[in-house]
């Protein structure tokens, strides 16, 4: 029997020691009902592993992507399991590391919106930045002998011009991105001042059908699929300059996993090394549909940022040439996938569990 997910004590959910059980590997995921968190459980549940992810109490509902993960923890084989806590409670993590003793910890956690960061850089540093030295510690204190990956960002390279690889200077220029830059520093300054295997994946924009709406890939493959459907005319956008460099998430996150399985701990970029702009990306997903996107898009000035850096396009020679990482799918592909999937959501009527406009992306996405 399926039931909705929730999170639940963990008392009553660590498995017992029934013969296989020990030597399964066990993964803590923090920001699991996000994008990347979603993703990285189906993969590791597909890996055989035991997979926990810890869930922040919100107001509105956010399990949407990991609802079809979900059964209940007195099943037999359940490999899934859910606990409430947040990266500001240092406490609850003690607690949870100590109980679930993870083999792997990733932190996803934390407010992922660079426009929202500067309306919200307190909170943004707390969560964002903050959060990640509350987790080490957490795993320092609790002793026990586990791996970390941080979810670093292309957007701390800020106004350094690409391409952007591991040894080049950070030069951040948003409130998200300094308190990213906080995290990166410190998981570096726990794996060479303790020993730690603590690594940072310096991941460039990945992007899924799981996208949240604020994020312009999925609001202009979200606007495709309504304009098509005859529900909306136009979509408005900020800058169309803007030059990104957008893989696909699930392929970021065997990125991670495999960071993680390697032999010393290191930083890695992931990215596809390949540019498209706000504009060729619109222009691909309106065309996908049939549609021209200049009878569709409009400005709105109200989306241009206060500031906005150069060109992110990263150089992921390292992950290739020592973790056999490569990206496959690039903008233009990506935005076929993004369309299909809106038009197909949108075709199966009712409210598709990614579409909940009236959740901020703060909310939707971090679940931190
Ligand atoms: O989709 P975006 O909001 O994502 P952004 O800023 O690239 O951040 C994402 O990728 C980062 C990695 O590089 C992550 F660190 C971060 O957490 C997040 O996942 O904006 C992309 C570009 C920007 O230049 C923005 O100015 O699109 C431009 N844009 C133009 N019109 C718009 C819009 N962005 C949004 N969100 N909405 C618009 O209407």
């Amino acid at each position: 029997m399926t039931t909705s997910p929730r999170a639940s004590s963990v008392a009553g959910d660590v498995p017992g020691d029934a013969a296989g059980e020990q030597d399964r590997r066990r993964a803590l995921i923090v920001g699991v009902t996000g994008q990347d968190g979603s993703y990285l459980a189906e993969l590791l549940l597909a890996k055989g592993y035991e997979v926990h992810g810890v869930v922040r109490s919100a107001s509105s509902y956010n399990m949407g992507r990991i609802d079809h993960l979900y059964r209940d923890p007195h099943e037999p084989d359940v490999r899934f399991f859910l606990h409430d806590g947040d990266l500001g409670d240092s406490a609850r993590l003690m607690t949870l590391l100590g109980r679930i003793a993870p083999h792997e910890v990733y932190n996803l956690a934390g407010q992922s919106h660079v426009a929202v960061s500067f309306e919200r850089p307190e909170h943004t540093g707390d969560a964002a930045g903050l959060g990640a030295v509350r987790l080490l510690e957490a795993i320092r204190a609790s002793g026990i002998e586990c791996r970390y990956y941080q979810s670093s960002s292309s957007e701390m390279f800020g106004a350094s011009p690409p391409p952007q690889r591991e040894d080049t200077p950070f030069q951040p220029i948003s409130p998200y991105a300094v308190a990213k830059l906080y995290a990166h520093w410190i998981t570096r300054n726990y794996r060479e001042t303790y020993g730690m295997f603590a690594v940072n994946g310096i991941a460039f924009s990945h992007e899924s059908p799981r996208r949240h709406e604020d994020f312009v890939t999925r609001k202009v493959s979200r606007a495709v699929a309504r304009i098509q459907a005859g529900l909306d005319d136009y979509v408005y956008l900020g800058s169309l300059d803007a030059v990104r460099d957008w893989g696909y998430a699930p392929e970021y996150v065997e990125g991670m996993w495999r960071m993680l399985q390697a032999d010393e701990p290191g930083d890695y970029v992931l990215a596809t090394g390949t540019r498209t702009s706000v504009r060729e990306f619109v222009a691909a997903a309106f065309d996908h549909a049939g549609l021209d996107w200049q009878q569709h898009v409009r400005f709105d000035r109200r989306y241009l940022r206060p500031a906005e850096g150069a060109s992110l396009i990263g150089d992921s020679s390292l992950a290739a040439e020592r973790l056999g990482w490569q990206a496959r799918v690039h903008g233009e592909g990506l935005a076929r996938i993004m369309v299909d999937a809106d038009v197909a959501a949108l075709r199966h009527e009712g409210r598709h569990w990614i579409d909940r406009p009236d959740l901020p992306a703060w909310q939707v996405e971090a679940a931190w």
